[in-house]
Order: structure tokens, then sequence, then C-alpha cells
């Protein structure tokens, strides 16, 4: 039997998700990234899960999509293969807060994995690069256009065009990561803060998530209304009703996730 690519495990209502591929450096194959796929939609459908985590190892989050796979490809394979538009952007469909959780390593298609996560803590380890410059390849699975949405045109060149790799203090300074903590303690915080979040109403943490991406991918203004109308339906949910009811009684809300 072959290892598995991705691992999961359970935590209470979190779901984590570990990138299997230590000798590779958590490359991003094609394999991998089905299972990855697979496990993401299998985790976002159990409605015993409220908030899911992708981690890698102590040394690599992934060091990239896998050269030694693309190297002999043509344009026609990838184009026809749908290459990243197939397998990789499954994560996108995913409507639970993903949070990645990063030591070592984030490069190319590993920092635009982490990049495509709704939140990402970084142990003190972590590196992020988009090195594909060095290959003469292009950051192709949304590292052109989240980067510079993360932390503005002016860093995000830097790193596009020279390869520029940041450590886990420049990260968190320019806003491409959220918290920053030690190593020995990245998957502690990271699924403290994950079980956190999945203790909320389900539908509230859905309507946030999808109004804040909406902020990246509209106008304000569109973004505004969509807010207005995500705000007007939470009164049609019976947990906003709880929330508000447990809040004036003092005592703790239970929330059903409708
Ligand atoms: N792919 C395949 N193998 C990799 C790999 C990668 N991205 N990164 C590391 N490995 C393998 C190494 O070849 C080595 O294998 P063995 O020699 O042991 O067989 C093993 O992992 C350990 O790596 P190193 O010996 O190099 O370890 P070091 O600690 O010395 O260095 C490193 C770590 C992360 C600095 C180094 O491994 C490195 O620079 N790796 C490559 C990083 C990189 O260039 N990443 C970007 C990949 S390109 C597209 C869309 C998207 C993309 C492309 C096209 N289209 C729509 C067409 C995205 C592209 C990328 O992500």
């Amino acid at each position: 039997m072959t290892e598995p690519l991705v691992q999961v495990d359970r935590h209470g209502r979190v779901g984590m998700i570990t990138l299997n591929r230590p000798k590779q450096l958590n490359a991003l194959n094609d394999a991998l990234m089905d299972q990855l796929g697979a496990a993401l939609l299998a985790l976002d459908g159990d409605p015993e899960v409220g908030a899911i985590v992708i981690t890698g190892s102590t040394k690599a989050f992934a060091a990239g999509a896998d050269i030694d796979a693309m190297v002999d490809w043509s344009y026609m394979d990838v184009y026809q293969g749908g290459f990243i538009t197939r397998n990789w952007e499954t994560i996108r469909q995913v409507r639970k807060p993903v949070l990645a959780a990063v030591a070592g390593y984030a490069m190319g298609g590993g920092c635009e994995l982490a990049l495509a996560c709704d939140i990402i803590v970084a142990a003190e380890s972590a590196k992020f690069a988009l090195p594909e410059i060095k290959l003469a390849m292009l950051p192709g699975a949304g590292g052109t256009q989240r980067l510079p949405r993360a932390i503005g045109k002016a860093k995000a060149m830097d790193m596009c065009l020279s390869a520029r790799m940041l450590d886990a203090s420049e990260a968190d300074r320019y806003g491409l990561v959220s918290r920053v903590v030690p190593d020995a303690e990245l998957l502690a915080c990271t699924l403290a803060l994950a079980t956190q979040i999945a203790s909320y109403s389900q539908p509230a943490l859905a309507a946030i998530k999808e109004s804040v991406n909406r902020a990246w991918e509209s106008s304000l203004s569109e973004g505004i209304l969509f807010e207005r109308r995500e705000l007007h339906a939470r009164f049609a949910s019976e947990d906003a009703h709880e929330g508000m009811k447990s809040f004036l009684a003092k005592r703790a809300p239970v929330f059903k996730h409708r």
C-alpha cells in the first residue's frame, strides 16, 4: 500500500489535513492535489466539522508545484488537461473557514496554496517566496493575483520579479500572514484558533467568509451591497436570534448552525 499524500485527522470540530510528501518537501503533484481536493470537500460537507486546517511538515509547508512532474509537459498537456484549474482550485469551493499552519518553506504553489486559505498562521521558521521566475515560469496558481491584493503591488512585484523570500516577521509586517507563533506552538495555536472559529455559527461564518472574499473581487459599492444583504439574511437565522438572546440573558449561546 502506498502512503496517502494527505493525512486527515479530526480534533473535535476541526478537520486537519497534513500534506504528506516529506521527502519532496511536499512538492504539489497532481495526485496530491486530487487527494487534497477530495479531503477538503469531504470535510466541508461534514456537519460535525466547523473549520479546516491545512499543514505540512516542520521543514516545508510545500516547496511548490512538482517540478519533476512538470518538466516535460507541453502547452497542449497543460491546456487540455486543465492544469491548476482541474484540481488546484477546489479550495475555492470550500465554504468553511480554512486555516494554513505554515512552518518552513511555502514556495511557489505552496505559497499560493497558503494564500488561497482564509487565515495563515506562520511559525517563526516560515519562509514565503514565489520563485517561479528562476524557472522562467510564472506563479500560475493565483500568485500574481492574490499576492498584490494581500500585500500591495510594490511588495508583490518585488517577490514575483526577483524571487525574494520573506521570513515570517516580514510576512507578518506586510500582511501576508495573520499571526506568527513559535514553531513548537504552531499546531496547538492553529488548532486553538480553528476550534474557537468552529464553535461559532456555521451560516454566520460562511456569510462573513463570502463577504470578505467579495471585498477582494468587486468594487466597494458592490461589496457593501453584498455585505448588507448578508447582514439582512442573518435575521432569517435561528443562531443570530439565539446569539443576541443569550447575550442579553448573560448565558452562553447554543448554536444549531441554522
Ligand atoms: N518540485 C519537485 N521536487 C522538489 C521541489 C519541487 N518544487 N522542491 C524540492 N524538491 C525536492 C528536491 O529535488 C529534493 O529531492 P532529492 O534530491 O532528495 O530527490 C528534495 O525535495 C529536497 O530538496 P532540497 O535538497 O533542494 O532541499 P534544500 O533544503 O536544500 O532546499 C528549497 C529547499 C525549498 C529551497 C529547494 O528545494 C527549492 O528551491 N525547491 C524548489 C522551489 C521552487 O522553485 N518552487 C516553485 C516551483 S514552481 C503553472 C501554474 C503554477 C505553477 C507553474 C505553472 N501553469 C498554469 C502552467 C507553479 C509553479 C511552481 O510552484
